[in-house]
């Protein structure tokens, strides 16, 4: 773990503190009410919109909260707008109406890597910058992205924590994964099927992946066919926190509970009651709140002229410090944390 674990680990046991309180600016880089920028400071009076993959799923009902909290802080205009529904060209005609309204940033996690690339061009014509976090488009659609933590981080730690439920004698594995088209779910997907080739875990059988659309009835649904389609099915994998509280609830309902392990990407208020009740070990992610902090942050930045998106570059992201653009208009949040029964009750998102 790095040196940002336990500030993920302090930050998240006070997230709904800060959430609820509104994050006031003590340290923010606000204060300026000129147009700004060529000093360091964030603009003023920027319209950031974030526009998650769907609106009614708690994990980005947190990471936009996290966007709010920083665009109040650099006197933004905040905004959230987005489909129900995660389906690859959803977002498309919400991103057509944040340009025509002159939106300044567009906060994005896109449902798939190309099929918003037109419009998110268009409005990059129109003046918007464009920012992706959580899941990305192809880099040729936006100016940075800005990642969670790194998909060969985030598939070791999943990999590593079915193993450690299943124990040493191994067996079939299966992935209860989003939409088939979700950037991020689908690079995981690609390097636990690349960390499943070491040898520590030959005796892991990945034999099926599925997709709930990170729908919780579909996830439900497609939990129970896999265990009926794979009788001797020991693990599953959800790295998407609508699938993993979905299987978790069909598992801890039925007679595989504690026989069929799950672990995979979950909120600590959505799985607690299964780590409780035995059906969950383990499980992992990120801080939303700082994802979507960071984001808007970066949005700012991008929008202020203080940051274009080069590799190396600098820019103050509030209470989480400095960070710097990487590869590929990259900015890394930091490495994933996993949520045990030791500690669950430390955390409120
Ligand atoms: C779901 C979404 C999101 C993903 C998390 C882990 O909420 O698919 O994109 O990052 O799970």
């Amino acid at each position: 773990m790095s040196a940002r674990t336990p500030r993920l680990l302090a930050m998240a046991a006070v997230a709904a503190l800060a959430l609820a309180t509104t994050a006031c600016a003590e340290d923010a880089t606000n204060g300026n009410t000129g147009p700004g920028g060529s000093d360091g400071t964030i603009k003023s009076g920027l319209k950031i919109a974030f526009l998650p993959k769907q609106v009614n799923n708690p994990y980005f009902t947190t990471s936009d909260n996290g966007g709010k909290a920083a665009v109040e802080e650099f006197k933004g205009v905040y905004s959230e707008t987005g489909p129900s529904e995660a389906s690859p060209s959803a977002q498309v005609s919400y991103i057509n109406t944040l340009s025509q309204q002159k939106t300044d940033v567009i906060v994005v996690s896109a449902n798939d890597k190309d099929a918003i690339c037109g419009a998110l061009n268009e409005a990059r014509q129109s003046g918007a910058k464009v920012v992706t976090f959580d899941s990305d488009t192809k880099p040729s659609c936006r100016d940075l992205f800005i990642n969670q933590a790194t998909a060969e981080g985030i598939a070791k730690i999943q990999i590593k924590l079915i193993s450690e439920a299943i124990g040493p004698d191994g067996g079939d594995i299966a992935i209860l994964s989003a939409t088939a088209n979700a950037t991020n779910q689908n690079a995981w997907i690609e390097m636990m099927k690349t960390e499943l080739a070491k040898p520590e875990f030959a005796k892991l059988k990945l034999v099926d992946t599925v997709y709930g659309d990170d729908q919780d009835q579909k996830s439900f649904t497609e939990t129970q066919a896999l265990l009926a389609k794979h009788p001797n099915l020991k693990g599953i994998i959800s790295p998407t926190t609508v699938g993993v509280a979905a299987a978790a609830r069909y598992l801890s309902g039925s007679t595989y509970k504690g026989k069929v392990q799950l672990t995979g990407l979950g909120t600590p208020n959505q799985m607690r009651a299964f780590v409780k009740d035995g059906t969950v070990k383990a499980f992992a992610l990120w801080n939303p709140a700082d994802l979507g902090y960071l984001a808007a942050y970066a949005g700012g930045a991008l929008a202020s002229g203080i940051i274009t998106g080069k590799e190396g570059e600098k820019f103050k992201a509030g209470k989480l410090g400095e960070f710097t653009v990487g590869k590929d208009a990259t900015v890394l949040l930091g490495d994933p944390f996993t949520f045990n029964a030791s500690n669950i009750e430390q955390f409120n998102f």
